[in-house]
């Protein structure tokens, strides 16, 4: 037993954290759950893997010691702090990296006097965590997977887990088979659409909202929903019956779904007694994203499907340790376990226990804003530690631009990627196989993944390049570790939710510890008695809609992902650059399946082929992400509260033309 859990990672590849094992004799892999955790060892031996570090002279970058790399960064850091202070500096955390990692990239940015550190969820379900954390106290998915086969139905929105999640969809199907009704609300035709009983198909990507405000219209005049449950354990009802009120069917109609198909779903949804909401990009990634995680929390309130099990909230996180990143507070909002820079009293415990006392009060700057404050030159450091932003951020060209004008760039990669072109500092880091430490998957799961593998060359681990930055910088009272495991243990004893999760305890259960954890007790379902809120009661969240007086009569970009790559960093697939069209767009402008197109929109233009069908409906078109998307996406403001959403769906086509026809391809 010793042997087969000393030879366990965990998989490096998206939040649903399947075990990995290596056979150490022959580096085989076996126990993942999907095509990607087969490809293990394509993340291992890139071809192109950073092995040294490397300082950029000019256009070139040479090889030097880990010694003079660090002590030049140290020397730039300080000096610019001195300059500008510690708000000109800026990290990208990583969603890939440990617990511990994360934990002690925050604190550095911390002790320099920065809250300007964000991680990848920023891309993806910040929003879906900022939400659930204000109306339920956690901002987390709620219940286990396993729940799932309890519930009686489950509505899929935005979500495409047959592509995405794989071994979740199985788990899915076989929830099917004990009776669970499956709804799928997608505006493609997804390989998870195939799966469901009723599948709607919803023609005006990122208003999703406004659908579920009809099912909510619907159960509430209908009496269906939950009245003691939002009687004793809500606030807030009546302000979104204010709104709901307003959706009639009739606005369902607008979206270019059926009337009766949105009551079907409705009716089924709220009279099956216990049912859980999955949902994913296609809700988050817009600037609308607020008011439709809103919708799905304030339908689930409604009708008290929390807090029981097969009744649960499932916002399923993307990178294998992005629920990690966040928790260890590496956010510009929050501390580690969700406190909130701006509380002063709980604030103060981490500045006792780090011995410093200069944490601001103030959020630091998301991702996004990080690259806009840079083009202004208000970012004069930048750490990007396993992030490929000039693929993956919205504006690639504004990214670009952003990432020449900071004096200091420090990339942490294991391979040489996209943005490592933009580095002054290109640093070797250790992958998941490399080093050891804990991962938290989207069930709030702690997991322990051993070291199976020496690293080459002179990769470091993350952890390690951190805490010897620190100590070379100078700072007062940073620590030194002696191992990752006494990370794990700082991480124990001063972050509330992680207390008692000791390597000792991580090692000892092979299916990990799930927070929160008090007194011994670890809670796998949340809030079976009461919400983690002032009152105890859960918030029903706001939604503020415009009117619009906007009839779309331009093509929407939408975006997905291909069950054959992996965001920016692993594709099998062939057919990577293609632009699903609706047959009858494409007829209307004379696009043919197979031609070659340009799409452009106010942001940059692009090159794809045409796929002419009817996966999509009139008025959209839809692209895999993972090379090009972010040619021709932009960022804007979105509607909650000024923050910064980031629209990686649902783009404004500006103009789209053929370049060349398909007969002259040769
Ligand atoms: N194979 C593979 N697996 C992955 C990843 C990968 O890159 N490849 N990435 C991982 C990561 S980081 C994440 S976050 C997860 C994401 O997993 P998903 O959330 O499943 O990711 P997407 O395919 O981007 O988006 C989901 C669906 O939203 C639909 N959609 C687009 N716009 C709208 C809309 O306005 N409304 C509705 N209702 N639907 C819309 C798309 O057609 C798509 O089917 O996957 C993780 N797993
Ligand atoms: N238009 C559009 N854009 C999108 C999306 C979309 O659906 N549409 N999806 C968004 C989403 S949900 C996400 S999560 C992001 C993902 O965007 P990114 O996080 O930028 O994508 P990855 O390709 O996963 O890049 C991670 C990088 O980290 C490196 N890496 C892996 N492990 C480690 C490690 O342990 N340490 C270090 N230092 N580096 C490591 C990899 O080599 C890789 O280059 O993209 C977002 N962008
Ligand atoms: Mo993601």
């Amino acid at each position: 037993m010793r042997s087969r859990l000393a030879s366990r990672i965990v998989c490096p590849f998206c939040g649903y954290g399947c075990s990995i094992y290596i056979n150490k004799e022959n580096g085989s892999a076996y126990g993942y759950g999907c095509f990607k955790g087969s490809l293990i060892t394509n993340l291992t031996s890139p071809s192109n893997r950073v092995l040294y570090p490397y300082v950029r002279r000019g256009d070139i970058f040479s090889e030097a010691t880990w010694n003079s790399v660090l002590n030049d960064i140290a020397t730039e850091l300080r000096k610019i702090v001195k300059v500008y202070g510690g708000s000109s500096i800026a990290f990208i955390g990583c969603s890939q990296c440990s617990n511990e990692e994360n934990y002690l990239i925050q604190k550095l940015a911390r002790f320099l006097g920065s809250n300007n550190i964000d991680n990848c969820a920023r891309l993806c379900h910040a929003i879906s965590v900022d939400v659930l954390a204000k109306s339920l106290g956690f901002g987390a998915q709620t219940n286990p997977f396993s729940d799932l086969l309890y519930s009686k139905a489950i509505l899929i929105i935005g979500y495409n887990p047959v592509a995405t999640h794989p071994p979740l969809a199985a788990l899915i199907l076989e929830a099917k088979k004990r009776g669970a009704k499956i709804i799928v609300i997608d505006v493609r035709r997804s390989e998870t659409a195939e799966l469901a009983d009723i599948f709607i198909q919803i023609g005006r990507p990122g208003e999703d909202y406004k659908l579920l405000l009809c099912m909510a219209n619907i159960i509430i005049s209908s009496g269906l929903y939950n009245k003691r449950f939002v009687h004793q354990m809500t606030e807030g009802f009546e302000g979104f019956y204010q709104i709901a009120k307003r959706y009639d069917i009739s606005k369902c109609r607008e979206l270019g779904v059926e009337s009766s198909l949105v009551e079907e779903v409705a009716r089924e949804f709220a009279s099956a007694g216990c049912g859980s909401i999955l949902w994913g990009m296609g809700i988050t990634q817009h600037v609308t994203a607020k008011n439709n995680v809103s919708a799905i929390v304030n339908l689930a309130l409604l009708l008290g499907y929390i807090g029981r099990r097969g009744c649960g909230l499932y916002p399923v996180r993307g990178q294998s340790n992005v629920q990690g990143a966040c928790d260890m507070g590496a956010l510009p909002n929050y501390l580690p376990g969700y406190v909130r820079v701006d509380d002063e009293y709980k604030k103060r415990l981490f500045q006792d226990a780090w011995n410093i006392d200069n944490i601001p009060s103030e959020p630091g700057y998301t991702s996004i804003e990080i690259f806009e404050k840079a083009l202004k030159g208000d970012i004069r450091a930048l750490f990007i530690i396993g992030e490929n932003p000039v693929l993956s951020h919205p504006n690639s060209t504004m990214v670009r631009k952003a990432l020449q004008n900071i004096e200091l760039v420090v990339v942490h990669e294991i391979r040489w990627s996209e943005t490592t072109q933009y580095a002054d500092y290109v640093l070797p880091v250790a992958t998941r196989l490399e080093k050891e430490g804990s991962y938290t998957n989207s069930e709030r799961r702690v997991q322990w993944s051993y070291k199976i593998l020496d690293p080459p060359g002179k990769v470091l681990p993350d952890w390690v390049i951190v805490e010897q930055l620190g100590r070379m910088i100078g700072l007062d009272s940073w620590r030194e570790y002696g191992s990752v495991e006494d990370i794990t243990i700082e991480i124990s004893s001063v972050v509330p939710i992680y207390r008692g999760i000791t390597p000792q305890k991580l090692k000892e259960n092979e299916n990990g510890v799930i927070w929160p954890c008090e007194n011994g007790e670890c809670t796998s379902r949340l809030y079976q008695n009461r919400f983690e809120t002032p009152l105890g009661k859960a918030i029903f969240s706001r939604i503020t809609d415009k009117e619009e007086d906007d009839k779309r009569e331009y093509l929407i970009l939408t975006t997905y992902r291909s069950s054959l790559c992996y965001n920016t960093s692993l594709c099998i697939d062939k057919n990577i650059d293609i632009a699903i069209i609706n047959r009858f767009d494409a007829k209307a402008i004379g696009i043919d399946d197979g031609d070659v197109i340009e799409i452009e929109t106010e942001c940059g233009k692009e090159i794809f082929y045409a796929k002419t069908n009817d996966k999509v409906p009139r008025g959209v078109v839809a692209i895999p992400w993972h090379r090009k998307a972010n040619m021709v996406t932009c960022t804007k403001r979105g509607s909650d509260n000024g923050s910064y959403t980031q629209p990686l769906k649902s783009i404004r086509i500006t103009n789209i033309k053929i370049v060349q026809k398909k007969k002259a391809i040769k």
